[in-house]
């Protein structure tokens, strides 16, 4: 693993995001073990930064967490003094940081173990894809501390499980351990423990080797797509279509398989 040197990446290392790059991956972690990876400002802030500011070479990103949980959420011991007018600012500064993983230049792969609740449930729902270990639990305990979700957890989590089941969380505390989580879409892949970054990697790594325009398209033009009214969607699918057909990647890639040069579909 080498380390890449970058001023804000270096200050965010001191803010408990540290990042390495492992070929075309960028491996980004939270390192706040002994909080549980509890997000405060500067880890937010040093979130953000890190997904504003990936190496050129970085093709795809993960994100996991240093210790035995992945992310505890918001850190509630700087929650106590806010007034409500800074209270919408420091929501809408969670809105930046998680916007830039969502919606930065690679796709986020995600790597659970442990605790994935509140903010951190916020943070790996704005990733793109999420494996989970079999030690992974999932709770939005807002709902019992009095409080709301603010770092976009209302717009990605129902996307992902449903507002219904959304609401019985926060209504009721319920928790969903790794089988169940997996079952109703939180993660995509559920891996033995101590197995998920490792599996992460290994995703990023084939997600890296894909054609720029493909992964474009389906960070940014998808989950637009998934929104829209279906005529306007497949308006919107014919035009983005159509700008990644016409790129020479697909088109040498297009040719590698007519030529019996590009691997075949496996069956499963
Ligand atoms: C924290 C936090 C935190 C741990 N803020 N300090 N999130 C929560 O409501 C979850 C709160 N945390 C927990 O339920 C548990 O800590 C865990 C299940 C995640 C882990 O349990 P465990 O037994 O491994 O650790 P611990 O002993 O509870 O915590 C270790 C230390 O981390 C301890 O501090 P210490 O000084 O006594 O060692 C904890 O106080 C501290 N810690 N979690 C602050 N969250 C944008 S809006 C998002 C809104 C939310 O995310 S609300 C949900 C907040």
């Amino acid at each position: 693993m080498t380390f890449t040197r970058h001023p804000l990446l270096e200050r965010a290392a001191s803010q408990g995001v540290a990042l390495e790059m492992q070929g075309a991956v960028a491996v980004v972690r939270l390192c706040r073990p002994a909080k549980r990876n509890a997000l405060n400002d500067g880890l937010i802030e040093a979130l953000r930064d890190v997904f504003q500011n990936l190496p050129p070479e970085a093709g795809a990103a993960v994100i996991h967490g240093e210790g035995e949980h992945f992310c505890a959420g918001l850190d509630l011991s700087e929650l106590k003094e806010r007034d409500a007018g800074e209270g919408i600012y420091h929501s809408r500064s969670w809105h930046v940081a998680l916007n830039a993983v969502e919606q930065g230049r690679v796709p986020v792969v995600a790597a659970l173990h442990g605790a994935v609740v509140g903010g951190g449930l916020e943070l790996a729902s704005a990733s793109h894809i999420r494996v989970a270990d079999d030690s992974t639990f999932y709770a939005l305990p807002e709902g019992t501390r009095g409080i709301f979700v603010g770092g976009g957890g209302s717009v990605r989590v129902p996307k992902l499980i449903g507002a219904a089941r959304m609401t019985d969380m926060m209504l009721t505390g319920r928790v969903y351990n790794a089988q169940d989580g997996e079952r109703v879409g939180f993660a995509q892949y559920l891996v033995p423990t101590g197995t998920a970054l490792t599996k992460a990697i290994e995703l990023a790594t084939r997600i890296a080797t894909n054609a720029p325009l493909t992964n474009f398209a389906l960070m940014h033009a998808l989950p637009r797509i998934a929104e829209q009214p279906a005529d306007h969607g497949f308006f919107t699918e014919a035009l983005i279509s159509s700008i990644a057909q016409s790129a020479p990647e697909a088109k040498a890639r297009v040719r590698a398989f007519l030529e019996g040069k590009a691997a075949k579909v496996q069956k499963a």
